[in-house]
């Protein structure tokens, strides 16, 4: 698998762009790492990343060209969303993960792109954290929403070996599903991660 070319697309509301057949939404609390992520699977550092929460504040698409076999080549939205539980002015928790993201899914799905199959779903969680209530709610909130989910266990350099399987445990106990631990760091799991992106459904 190679990457050919990325480019950012923007996706303000109203914007005419399609999105690819292929889309990845990256959903999780501000800091967890998403745009270190995006930066990560795509070798690139293109999305902007911060120790200060909140950097990512509007919806943006990398678009991936990707040669996947000798005569295959996909296209792949990697979409960078706002994160959530970082309140500067006290907005409740389950409020303001809605607004963000709720936002994107129902206009995503309401209207021109319609008749695109919906976006799949990185949940990320920051491993050392599993049991945070922002991430139960928005985990609960993907799942009513009939999304499908992938739980991704972020910063994963950060974690004594001890640690590992206690917390890997905890998160999937928490999402009732399995858990990719990766890091956008050490680039642990990144390639489990894009053959999880590319394989189909
Ligand atoms: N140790 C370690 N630190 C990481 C990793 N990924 C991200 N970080 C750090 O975590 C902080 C936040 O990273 P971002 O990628 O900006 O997080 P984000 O989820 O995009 O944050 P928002 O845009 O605010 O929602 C930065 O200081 C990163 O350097 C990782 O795999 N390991
Ligand atoms: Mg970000």
């Amino acid at each position: 698998m190679k990457i050919l070319e990325v480019d950012l697309v923007s996706r303000a509301a109203g914007d005419p762009t399609r999105a690819a057949t292929t889309e990845i939404a990256l959903v999780g609390r501000s800091n967890v790492g998403k745009s270190s992520l995006i930066n990560a699977l795509i070798r690139r550092k293109l999305a902007r990343t911060s120790r200060a929460p909140g950097k990512t504040d509007r919806v943006n698409v990398y678009r991936v060209r990707l040669a996947i076999a000798a005569n295959r080549v996909d296209t792949i939205d990697l979409v960078d969303l706002p994160g959530y539980g970082y309140t500067r002015g006290g907005a409740k928790r389950a409020e303001a993960f809605a607004e963000v993201t709720g936002a994107y899914f129902t206009e995503r799905t309401d209207r021109r792109d319609a008749d695109r199959p919906a976006p799949r779903v990185l949940h990320l969680v920051d491993t050392r954290h599993p049991e945070l209530d922002a991430d139960r709610d928005a985990n609960r909130w993907l799942a009513d929403h009939g999304l499908a989910v992938l739980t991704v266990g972020t910063k994963a350099d950060t974690l004594a070996r001890a640690e590992r399987t206690r917390l890997t445990r905890l998160l999937e106990e928490r999402t009732g599903g399995a858990v990719l631990l990766v890091s956008a760091k050490s680039g642990e799991g990144l390639k489990e991660l894009w053959r999880a992106i590319v394989a189909e459904g």
